[in-house]
């Protein structure tokens, strides 16, 4: 097989880098370690900052998600035994998207196939080679079992932490940043109605909780728990009773409760890889950053590094400039600081750290106190919860 891009992984990088590629005339061929039903059912992200939607309306896959994606201009934080809002859309004129990352991927894949054009799904033993020379290869084994080998231009390196791509680079070539938090996030999707119009972010005694949605019928939700916690130790009553008490300390309300769909235990890391490039490898979203889920952020960097890479691949083949490509990663890295300092500190002002002592403790009410009553403490968050502007 031949084409211009090939990209490793269908999550939001991979299909969002194909679909803005397409669009331009520019092909290209997905790989996919997975199976279509396996990714489509993958619960991760649900908040996507305000240009995100915009970005997909433009690439033409908005139709589903403006009718069925919740749009917010709010959020609450809870603590101390209160609950306060945050005007997003006061503070800054911006909203955001409540959109499940499995229906973003319904609808890019749908399209995709929809449009005659690949992803070959259930790829094994996928492995990069030649990538300092100027025809790289992709190497994998098809759902079969056979052997194929794609020669391209340009690899997209879309897959993820736990991908290949980021490991093919010689570790000598690799300058990486580390944080791993002593918390984990143990996660739900319950068959009950959002029992609040917006998200909220509880920090209670108890530890970190967390009330999203997906649909008027579908609760998302997250507690705080150990890294080394066994789900097994959490039965839906526990988690039901855990939920109720961090989330509605402020008083005289509960939760809808509802059959638990899906539960599972994250754990949380702050990771930054400033090499995104080698030689005709490009880096993309997770496989070169993580962020702690608290600023909802991941799935909208992955969108970021696309939008520039989409770019910098259109300026190469229709007009002849290599000038983006060579400024890839300093182009990408400045807003990803920005989001991983922001997703570190919203994590460490809402989480309950076991390292904290009472100090520390009275520090992050006094910051919450700060941040949800002086106008400016709330904008910072909020301009940087919808999405900081590009340069
Ligand atoms: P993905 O989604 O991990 O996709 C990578 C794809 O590559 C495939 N793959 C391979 N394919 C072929 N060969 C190999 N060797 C391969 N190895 C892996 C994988 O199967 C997969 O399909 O990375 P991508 O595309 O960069 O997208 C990143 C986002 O998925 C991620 O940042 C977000 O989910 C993070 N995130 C959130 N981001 C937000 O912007 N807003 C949120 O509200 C939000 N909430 C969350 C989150 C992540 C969470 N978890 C579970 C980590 C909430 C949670 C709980
Ligand atoms: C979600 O709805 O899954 C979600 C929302 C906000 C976050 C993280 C996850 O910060």
């Amino acid at each position: 097989m031949k084409t211009q891009v090939g990209i490793v992984g269908a999550g939001p990088s991979g299909l969002l880098l194909a679909r803005m590629l397409q669009l331009r005339g520019i092909e290209s061929i997905i790989i996919e370690g997975r199976s279509r039903a396996y990714i489509e059912a993958r619960i991760r992200a649900g908040v996507m900052e305000h240009w995100v939607a915009a970005l997909i309306d433009e690439v033409g896959l908005g139709e589903r998600m403006r009718r069925e994606g919740l749009v917010h201009d709010g959020l609450e934080i809870s603590f101390a035994g209160q609950r306060r809002r945050i005007d997003l859309k006061g503070l800054t004129g911006k909203s955001i998207m409540v959109y499940g990352q499995q229906e973003f991927v319904k609808d890019f894949v749908a399209a995709r196939l929809d449009d005659g054009l690949p992803i070959h799904f259930e790829a094994g033993d996928v492995s990069i080679h030649d990538v300092d020379g100027d025809s790289p290869k992709i190497r994998f084994t098809d759902k079969d079992g056979a052997p194929q080998r794609i020669e391209c231009d340009f690899i997209g390196g879309c897959d993820g932490f736990h991908g290949i791509c980021r490991p093919s680079i010689p570790a000598a070539k690799l300058t990486t940043f580390e944080k791993v938090y002593p918390f984990a996030w143990l996660g739900i999707l319950a068959e009950a109605a959002p029992s609040s119009d917006e998200l909220i972010y509880s920090n209670h005694d108890n530890g970190f909780a967390l009330h999203s949605m997906r649909s008027p019928e579908l609760t998302r939700l997250y507690l705080q728990v150990s890294p080394d916690e066994d789900i097994n130790d959490w039965p839906d009553d526990r988690i039901w009773q855990e939920l109720q008490t961090r989330l509605t300390q402020d008083g005289g309300w509960r939760l809808n409760e509802g059959p638990v769909q899906q539960k599972s235990i994250t754990p949380m890391r702050s990771f930054v890889c400033e090499t995104m490039r080698h030689g005709c490898l490009f880096l993309a979203g997770d496989s070169a950053h993580i962020v702690p889920p608290t600023g909802a952020k991941g799935m909208n960097l992955a969108a970021a590094d696309v939008r520039v890479l989409a770019g910098a691949l259109t300026d190469f083949y229709k007009s002849d400039s290599a000038a983006g490509l060579d400024h890839y990663a300093d182009k990408c890295l400045g807003r990803i600081w920005k989001a991983e300092r922001f997703s570190w500190w919203m994590t460490q002002m809402l989480h309950l750290s076991p390292e904290a002592d009472g100090f520390d403790r009275r520090i992050q009410l006094a910051e919450l106190d700060y941040i949800t009553s002086s106008e400016a403490g709330a904008k910072s968050l909020a301009e940087n919860y919808v999405g900081l502007p590009f340069d």
